[in-house]
């Protein structure tokens, strides 16, 4: 209840902030692109994770604040970044389910889109197989944000409830193989095919993969060995505040 009260006034109080997280070509170990995951900084209890606040954001509403602002934010400092002469990437930002189903979603983004400057498709949204599921209002909003040039990632890919039969009616980018699967790789025989298959029915798709939660070289290698060719986990980084993130773009060699 306390952590509720001070949520609703921390959009207004500038307390979030939006840590990125590298994602990796496993070829030539070059940026594709970032995460945006929101954090707040509380004033007495210090940097908190969205694990902690965004179930609290979505049951009392306040995540349509949230999530505009860190749709916003996410879009500014990317755009920020392709005008400073940093890579031309694209920004990765969650949605949550009530985002997902509002019903100005398309329009409010388009909004964020052209008052950012971002051009749509360094945007890329990531929502979850279970929100993807409700058909009737998922089909047209995804086909719309497809027409306009965002790029749909499935976050979690293979611990939600979807049927395959969803992945060929849908305008889905990628897929992010959930880290459930990769932790135990290099011993567990399901795994690894489970992780196997997924990367070859991405690129029979012709979708793009990638891998999340990479800690070790072993996973690494795995992944690399049946042709995995994005990755993002703390093996490479943790999500980085942005000050970090530029220093990695604009580092001299
Ligand atoms: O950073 P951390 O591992 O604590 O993230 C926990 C969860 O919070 C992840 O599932 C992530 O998708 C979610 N999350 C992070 N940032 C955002 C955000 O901006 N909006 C929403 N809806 N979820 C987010
Ligand atoms: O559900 P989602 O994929 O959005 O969750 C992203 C979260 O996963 C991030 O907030 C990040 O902190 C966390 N994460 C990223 N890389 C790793 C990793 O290598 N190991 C673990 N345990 N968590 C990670
Ligand atoms: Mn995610
Ligand atoms: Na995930």
């Amino acid at each position: 209840i306390e952590l509720e009260s001070d949520l609703r006034k921390a959009v207004k109080r500038n307390e979030l902030e939006l840590y990125y997280q590298p994602q990796i070509q496993t070829g030539s170990y070059s940026m594709i692109g970032v995460e945006a995951l929101v954090r707040w900084r509380h004033p007495n209890k210090g940097l908190l994770s969205p694990g902690v606040f965004i179930p609290i954001a979505e049951e009392t509403g306040l995540i349509y604040d949230i999530g505009t602002w860190t749709l916003q934010e996410a879009c500014r400092q990317m755009k920020e970044w392709h005008r400073a002469g940093g890579p031309l990437i694209p920004v990765s930002v969650n949605l949550s389910s009530r985002q997902f189903h509002q019903s100005n979603l398309v329009e409010y983004i388009r909004e964020i889109l052209e008052q950012t400057g971002l051009e749509p498709h360094y945007l890329e949204l990531e929502i979850t197989e279970s929100m993807m599921m409700d058909a009737a209002v998922s089909t047209e909003i995804l086909r719309e944000l497809h027409e306009f040039g965002v790029k749909i990632s499935l976050d979690d890919f293979g611990t939600g409830y979807s049927s395959l039969s969803y992945l060929k009616q849908f305008p889905i980018h990628k897929l992010k193989i959930d880290r459930s699967f990769i932790s135990d790789i290099t011993k567990n025989a399901s795994d690894q095919a489970i992780v196997a298959t997924i990367i070859s029915m991405a690129r029979h798709l012709n979708m793009e993969v990638i891998a999340e939660g990479i800690e070790t070289k072993g996973q690494l290698d795995f992944l690399m060995e049946n042709s995995c060719q994005e990755i993002q986990g703390y093996y490479f980084s943790r999500p980085l505040p942005a000050e970090e993130v530029e220093a990695a773009f604009f580092a001299p060699y």
